[in-house]
């Protein structure tokens, strides 16, 4: 009789549990290491959430849970520069947990203390907590918390989501609120492919044409009532990026840039022909493929690229810049007696050495600047370039490769971490790439290649979820692919291989579901219309 009763309270929504004592708390992505305690600890609206005085990060990371909180449970908390509170936050050189990015999270019967060595470590603390306080069921108010103490880090300096918004423009809003739910998952490097075939996405002052010509095509459909306007595309400001730059930075995402090349370059093709191979000016890409458009190498296009990448790193602080390097057929270097006169004259042996050579003109300039270039793994072809971080797409070859070459390596191998999969065979799951990559295969990848031993494991600094948006044109397609998915995603690439349990994951995932309802999330309930 006593346990019904308790089930129904916590049914009809008042004073719930966060997860029953003595078992791990109901965390995604679950943490390194759990103690339960003695009793409980509730929080009622109006408690102070303390942050240490003057410290505007900290200040920052109370604000966000007030606000979750506030949103998913209708639970007011009061943030407080200084002073006491039932939640306290402190930045400590010698907190529990020593690892970059860790916090240790105690619940006591007398309150709640997040601790961390690092800003970053204490924004971590502060996202698990929010989940605590926002356990499965409907409920409002008040919520009770098991005594516990969590001490957590990351598995992965490198937790990545990569977002194509050039197939299809991306508003600012939708990225922002991806920005969100990369936060609340403990994922940092939002991997944006600003630049394809099929449209050029930000705006390079020294280069109008790129955004005033490149940013714009055809629409996808013609005619009906319906019809799109005739200019179909669009851009972000640089102003704009610096905004999305100072966002991402106060939720510890940093940004980090793609400027493809040599291929994937018609809409710069489009805005500048000179840039290319043949001088000829083609129309921004209206379909999908490898087409094959490729930068010119003679002086003119390193000045392009090197202005270019100026503002790209005037706007972007993140070290790493992604150069792109896919899928760039040779077949217009292999036409082009300028282009072979050249190779011939640096003693390059054939197109894939000249891309190789290409690619590392391209990161000296970067390393000059302090920053450090990523490249996906086709710029191994030609030798890998001594500058190179590989980004693996093909398989993993790309990165054990490059690894054992000592170089770092980020991998997201099509098609588990390729998010434009689709999820089921259900008829009403939207279109997508055509394998089917459910929640459990991304939730069984590791990316940590097994062939490589412990000295070359140190090269692997984390993996990435690729949404490649050809079939996405509109936020609530980008969305649909991305949760449930990025829940599994996120586990893999923060949690100690040792704690990941998918029958226990699914078991946390009600409450972050409901999480996602609250905030206006819409989740492909379809990642659940399969045999797992
Ligand atoms: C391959 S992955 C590409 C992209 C496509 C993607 C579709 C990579 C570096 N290149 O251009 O969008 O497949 O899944």
């Amino acid at each position: 009789a006593m346990t019904m009763v308790v089930v129904a309270s916590a049914a009809a929504g008042s004073d719930p549990v966060s997860s029953p004592p003595g078992t791990a708390p109901a965390l995604i992505p679950m943490p390194a290491e759990f103690q339960p305690g003695q009793g409980t600890f509730t929080l009622d609206a109006g408690a102070g959430i303390a942050v240490p005085a003057g410290d505007a990060q900290a200040r920052q990371a109370a604000t966000l849970l007030a606000g979750m909180v506030s949103r998913v449970r209708g639970l007011t908390l009061d943030v407080r520069d200084g002073g006491g509170g039932a939640i306290t936050l402190a930045l400590d050189a010698a907190a529990p947990v020593a690892q970059v990015e860790g916090y240790a999270l105690a619940v006591t019967p007398q309150g709640i203390r997040v601790t961390a060595r690092d800003e970053a470590g204490l924004f971590y603390g502060v996202m698990s907590l929010a989940q605590l306080l926002t356990p499965e069921g409907e409920g409002r108010g008040p919520v009770t918390v098991p005594a516990q103490e969590i001490r957590d880090w990351p598995r992965f300096s490198w937790r990545g989501l990569m977002l194509d918004v050039a197939r299809h423009f991306q508003p600012l809003d939708s990225v922002k609120a991806l920005v969100d739910q990369m936060a609340a998952h403990k994922l940092n490097r939002l991997h944006l492919h600003l630049t394809d075939d099929q449209g050029w996405r930000l705006e390079i002052k020294h280069y109008p044409d790129l955004t005033k010509v490149g940013a714009w095509r055809t629409p996808p459909t013609v005619g009906g009532p319906d019809a799109p306007s005739p200019r179909y595309g669009g851009f972000y400001t640089q102003d704009q990026i610096r905004d999305l730059v100072v966002y991402a930075a106060a939720r510890h995402v940093t940004i980090v840039p793609e400027i493809d090349m040599p291929g994937h370059g018609q809409a710069v093709m489009a805005a500048y022909p000179k840039i290319g191979i043949t001088g000829a000016r083609p129309p921004v890409a209206v379909d999908w493929g490898v087409n094959p458009y490729l930068f010119n190498v003679d002086e003119a296009s390193f000045t392009f690229i090197q202005t270019v990448l100026d503002e790209v790193m005037a706007l972007f602080p993140s070290t790493y810049i992604h150069i792109g390097g896919d899928e760039a057929l040779k077949d217009e270097w292999k036409s082009s007696p300028r282009v072979q006169a050249r190779m011939r004259a640096l003693g390059l042996k054939d197109e894939n050495a000249l891309q190789t050579w290409f690619i590392e003109r391209v990161g000296q300039y970067l390393a000059a600047h302090g920053r450090r270039m990523i490249g996906w793994d086709e710029i191994l072809e030609g030798g890998i370039p001594p500058t190179a971080t590989i980004m693996s797409w093909r398989g993993t070859k790309g990165a054990v490769d490059a690894a054992r070459m000592n170089h770092d390596v980020i991998l997201s191998p099509a098609p588990t971490l390729y998010l434009d999969s689709l999820q089921s065979r259900r008829n009403d799951e939207p279109s997508g790439r055509l394998a089917i990559v459910t929640l459990a295969d991304i939730y069984a990848y590791d990316a940590l290649p097994a062939e490589l031993d412990a000295e070359q494991a140190r090269h692997v600094l984390g993996g990435q979820g690729n949404l490649w948006t050809e079939y996405m044109m509109t936020p609530w397609h980008v969305t649909h692919a991305i949760y449930p998915r990025i829940d599994a995603l996120a586990e893999g690439l923060w949690s100690p291989k040792d704690r990941r349990d998918w029958r226990g994951f699914l078991g946390r995932l009600p409450a972050q579901l409901a999480r996602y309802r609250h905030l206006g999330v819409d989740a492909a309930d379809s990642a659940f219309a399969v045999d797992f």
